[in-house]
């Protein structure tokens, strides 16, 4: 028997992922699929709330609260996910665990807000909390300089972390999650480059897992 594949878009802001996300839902509906799209943070449940409130600067939060905040806001819907992908339908996420580490174990390094005496959010311990929710089948990192989407891309810095110093460092945290990972299960795509392109070359990796994964949903980490 096989299930629906979990596939997820990540990528720096601003590289296209919300585009990309819609053109392959497009595409695998008109494959004839079951297919659901999904993203994070979702902002429509309460965590949610919180979550969008941070983000547009109109409330303030300690890092290691925001950041548990992000992770809850993914298991909240991991059930979800579980069954979803059991049912036979394939899932395109955008965003996923991985921003949560990026965007968190960059923050500590970069921010000046952060009170002196708050201890910093190592790699390990913005790891810790999505332990064990389902993992991705593919993860498509939609690769692009901060100079690039800052410079071509509108509303560019309109939320908290579209600075160019935080975009470059979680760049490098996406490089080490991509290593942990793995060829197989990490995929990186040039987010430069047109629209049609990028959609090409995602669609060429996409395409052999609609037909549906073999074995159960694996659990992160
Ligand atoms: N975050 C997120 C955490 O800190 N922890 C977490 O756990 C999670 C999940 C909000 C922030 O939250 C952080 C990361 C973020 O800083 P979000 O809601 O995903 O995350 O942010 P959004 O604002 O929705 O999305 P992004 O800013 O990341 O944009 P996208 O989706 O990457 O880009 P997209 O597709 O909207 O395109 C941006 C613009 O570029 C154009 C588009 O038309 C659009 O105008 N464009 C292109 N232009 C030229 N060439 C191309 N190939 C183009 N593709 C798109
Ligand atoms: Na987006």
């Amino acid at each position: 028997m096989t299930r629906g594949a979990f596939i997820v878009i990540e990528g720096l802001d601003r590289s296209g992922k919300s585009t990309q996300a819609a053109r392959l839902l497009e595409r695998i509906e008109a494959a004839s699929k079951s297919v659901q799209l999904l993203k994070f943070p979702d902002r429509s449940t309460p965590i949610g709330q919180l979550i969008d409130s941070y983000l547009r600067s109109r409330s303030d939060m300690d890092d290691h609260t925001i950041h548990l905040l992000f992770s809850a806001n993914r298991w909240e819907i991991s059930s979800k996910i579980k069954s979803l992908l059991e049912s036979g339908t394939t899932i395109i996420c955008d965003r996923y665990a991985f921003s949560g580490i990026a965007f968190s174990a960059s923050k500590a390094l970069i921010e000046e807000s952060s009170p002196p005496s708050s201890s910093p959010l190592t790699y390990e311990w913005c790891r810790a909390p999505d332990v064990s929710l389902p993992a991705p089948d593919l993860t498509l990192f939609l690769d692009i300089s901060p100079e690039q989407a800052a410079r071509q891309r509108e509303g560019y810095g309109e939320e908290r972390y579209e600075k160019l110093e935080m975009q470059a460092r979680v760049r490098e945290v996406f490089a080490r999650i991509g290593k942990e990972i793995g060829a197989e299960g990490w995929v990186t795509i040039d987010a430069g480059r047109s629209r049609e392109e990028v959609e090409k070359d995602i669609w060429e990796k996409v395409s052999p897992l609609v037909e549906g994964v073999n074995g159960p949903v694996n659990a992160l980490w």
